[in-house]
């Protein structure tokens, strides 16, 4: 049997570079869509290099945007994928609040035009949406399938689009679309201006002499935090159903920020209230103080059930950030011989 194609968007963040491994793994050619930047962008892919000109190369990346349609059209008319996994978005809620135009426009319509490309150049693709517990917003726990949107931010609501358009585009053209609608994950491989990573970051660097204080805002909040590593074969498996449908992905368990300072500190033996200052900047115009998410029916019809619980992760997370502390620094610019991924353009 022929080798599936799969297009990944947003393939250089967090959920790509697990996602891309696992259908590396499963024998699949991968395509990735990469911003052009200034500086190299794909530190959490570099590991999965393969020099293009071999002939056993199954990892291509592209230039393209999510604010430019045309080129999203060109590159699935050139690729052809079986499957797309649209994960590239504007994806920081406090950011949001900054920039809520662009995060509209990136992580709200990016999604229509995807799916517009797609119905137009009439590939018969998979295609998954990174929906997010964000949409939930004011909405009380347990969250589920059925439960009602109430999005507090600018982020929640471009996501609360792009899922009625994924939901649109199944029901108006038949394109095997689907929601994930993912609860907080995270991993060593987060964006170090996320909680989580801020924090296990910033109790390892405590922990080492390194620095001394950490601010944050809003400790009261809690959150369904799961760990991003398995996360991303959920998104595979959805796409492998005979139906196309939405599915809720979290732990079904809750911790608040404070828990998960807590979680890291006494990790490295130190107690937190001496290190962690507040600063109002991290304070959000509206919160959302509590998801729990409700994955019963990704346990009933894909098999999937998640095995790290937020304790564990924490303690992954500071372990993974003492580990790199012990190592030597990585060159800011590549020496020769560095593997670095380079788009094709
Ligand atoms: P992430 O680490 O922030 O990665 C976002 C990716 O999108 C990066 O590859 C980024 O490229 C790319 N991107 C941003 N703007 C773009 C644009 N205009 N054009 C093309 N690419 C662009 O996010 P993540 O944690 O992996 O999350 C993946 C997806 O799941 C996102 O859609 C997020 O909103 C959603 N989600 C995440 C969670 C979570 O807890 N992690 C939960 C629910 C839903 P650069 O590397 O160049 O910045
Ligand atoms: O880590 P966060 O920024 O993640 P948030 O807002 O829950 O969003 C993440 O999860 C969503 C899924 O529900 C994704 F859709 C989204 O893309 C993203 O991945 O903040 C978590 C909580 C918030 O309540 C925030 O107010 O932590 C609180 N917090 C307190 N101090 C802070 C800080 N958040 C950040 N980023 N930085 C702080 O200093």
């Amino acid at each position: 049997m022929t080798a599936k194609k799969a297009l990944i968007t947003g393939i250089t963040g967090q959920d790509g570079s697990y996602l891309a491994e696992l259908l590396l793994e499963k024998g699949y050619w991968v395509h990735g869509i990469a911003r052009r930047a200034s500086t190299f962008n794909t530190e959490r892919i570099d590991h999965l290099y393969e020099d293009p000109h071999h002939p056993q190369a199954r990892l291509f990346l592209h230039y393209g945007d999510l604010t430019d349609g045309s080129r999203l059209a060109n590159l699935l008319e050139s690729i052809r994928p079986d499957e797309v996994y649209h994960l590239a978005a504007q994806s920081h809620v406090r950011v949001s609040f900054d920039e809520p135009e662009f995060t509209g426009n990136c992580t709200g319509l990016g999604t229509t035009r995807l799916l517009e490309a797609i119905r137009s150049v009439g590939l018969p693709c998979r295609f998954y949406q990174a929906s997010s517990s964000e949409m939930f917003g004011s909405t009380p726990p347990p969250q589920c399938e059925e439960t009602p949107f109430h999005p507090r931010s600018p982020y929640g609501v471009a996501k609360v689009y792009a899922y009625w358009a994924t939901r649109n585009y199944r029901e108006a053209y038949g394109i095997y679309a689907v929601n994930g609608i993912l609860f907080n994950h995270e991993s060593p491989r987060r964006g170090p201006t996320f909680v989580t990573r801020k924090v296990a970051s910033a109790a390892a660097r405590i922990k080492a002499g390194l620095q001394d204080l950490v601010y944050l805002g809003n400790l009261e909040a809690r959150r369904d935090w799961g760990y991003a590593a398995e996360y991303v074969e959920a998104m595979w498996r959805m796409l492998q159903q005979e139906e196309a449908d939405d599915y809720v992905i979290a732990t079904g368990t809750s911790h608040s920020v404070r828990d998960f300072v807590e979680l890291c500190f006494e990790h490295v033996g130190l107690d937190w209230r001496d290190h962690v200052r507040f600063d109002e900047r991290y304070v959000r115009p509206s919160e959302v103080d509590h998801l729990v998410g409700d994955a019963a029916k990704a346990e009933r019809l894909l098999g999937w059930k998640p095995t790290v619980r937020t304790p564990e992760l924490a303690r992954l997370m500071v372990d993974a950030e003492l580990g790199a502390l012990s190592r030597p620094s990585v060159p800011a610019a590549p020496t020769p011989g560095r593997a670095v991924l380079a788009p094709v353009s």
